[in-house]
């Protein structure tokens, strides 16, 4: 199949679900177009299969605001009738969706029927979606998207609960690709980042405010003065420079250690014992995945769709938002014993396998299929 994806191509877990489902898609014999401004950052080399097409939006003083969706759904249709494109698959409610219903619309008076599917992420719901402002675009690109799928099922619920949805919602859960890991590096050079005596904490996310930075730094602080450990912080965002305020107020800025941005998480995943992620609101919860697929156990918040990837007791702990202190007791009950830090690292594992893109492609193939069907019928 021909297939347009459409996604933000920054670190945010969205466009890394977009950009490893494309190439999975290609590996399989699709032909894949990103549609988007900048080249995503997890895309590599380009292929016969994998194209990337980027969204120019030429600037004009008189504008307070450049309009990126008049762009993009421009692009949209001069390349799904260029390549012949057959689906149209859309990453993140705003603006995209509304962005290609404009293109469907477009094209649509050019004789071309072409079917979108909208896959919804979280903040595109729980945070950006429901404002008052956005809330009737939202709601129109949703119904109006021919198949309409989202990464949890407490979204699912969320979505149904604040929109006024016509049809149905499909779960496709956030997935990570089994086949890099179990192949992953042995040597984790653990010894760059902290002596043998001590353990590895690690956080990874865009530093905004939902995902309460403070309590990251509170909780690791309540640790590490109970055993020899690290933090190490990666991403970038606007709460980073509070942080490491934060981390001199504590007296711990000698063992937080802010990576930035980075492609590597893997490696860091590697050398790490824990993994911190205290969100206010979480519709999956990649980053806890992710660092699951590489032993890591998670303690978390029970928030959103943590619950659905994040076992209690089994593959970590999860507490109330805020509960920093049964947050730093839970992470002492896991790093402070060899032998329970073992097995919720092989729990965290095995539980994560659960999710590897092999049983989730199949379900976003059922999809298109489905989709490509209404297509033959429109036609
Ligand atoms: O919160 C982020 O890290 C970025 C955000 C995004 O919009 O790209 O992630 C959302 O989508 C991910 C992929 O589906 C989910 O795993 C994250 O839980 C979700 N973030 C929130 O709901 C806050």
């Amino acid at each position: 199949m021909k297939i347009a994806i459409v996604c933000y191509p920054t670190f945010g877990g969205s466009g890394v679900v977009a950009t490893e489902l494309g190439i999975a898609l290609a590996n399989r014999g699709h032909e894949v177009h990103f549609v988007t401004y900048r080249q995503p950052v997890r895309l590599g080399l380009l292929n016969n299969n994998i194209h990337f097409h980027e969204v120019h939006v030429p600037e004009y003083p008189l504008f307070h605001y450049q309009p990126y969706e008049l762009a993009l759904s421009s692009k949209l249709v001069d390349t799904i009738r260029l390549y012949n494109i057959e689906l149209l698959h859309v990453h993140y409610a705003i603006p995209h969706a509304y962005a290609g219903y404009m293109a469907k619309k477009m094209l649509e008076e050019q004789g071309i029927y072409i079917p979108m599917i909208t896959t919804l992420h979280g903040t595109d719901i729980t945070l950006v979606g429901k404002h008052p402002f956005y809330k009737p675009a939202v709601t129109f690109s949703i119904n109006q998207s021919d198949v309409v799928t989202a990464v949890s099922g407490s979204l699912r619920q969320r979505t149904l609960e604040i929109f006024d949805i016509d049809g149905d919602i499909e779960v496709i859960p956030n997935f990570i690709d089994g086949k890099k890991y179990s192949t992953s590096f042995t040597d984790c050079q653990r010894t760059n980042m902290a002596c043998d005596d001590e353990r590895i904490i690690t956080h990874v996310s865009n530093f905004r405010k939902v995902k309460r930075i403070p309590d990251v730094l509170k909780i690791f602080y309540k640790i590490q003065k109970e055993i020899p450990t690290k933090l190490i912080m990666v991403g970038e965002g606007p709460e980073k420079e509070g942080a490491e305020r934060l981390c001199e107020e504590l007296g711990i800025s000698e063992k937080v250690i802010f990576l930035g941005n980075s492609n590597e998480i893997d490696k860091i995943l590697c050398f790490s014992d824990l993994f911190l992620l205290p969100s206010e609101s979480e519709s999956f919860g990649l980053a806890a995945l992710e660092a699951m697929i590489n032993r890591v156990p998670v303690i978390s918040s029970n928030v959103g769709g943590i619950p659905e990837v994040n076992i209690q007791g089994i593959t970590g702990f999860l507490s109330d938002v805020g509960n920093i202190d049964e947050m730093a007791k839970n992470a002492l009950a896991i790093l402070g014993n060899d032998e329970i830090l073992e097995k919720f690292k092989r729990n965290a594992v095995r539980e994560a396998q659960k999710f590897d893109i092999l049983n989730i492609l199949p379900l976003y193939e059922d999809v298109y299929e489905r989709a490509y069907k209404s297509r033959l019928k429109n036609a």
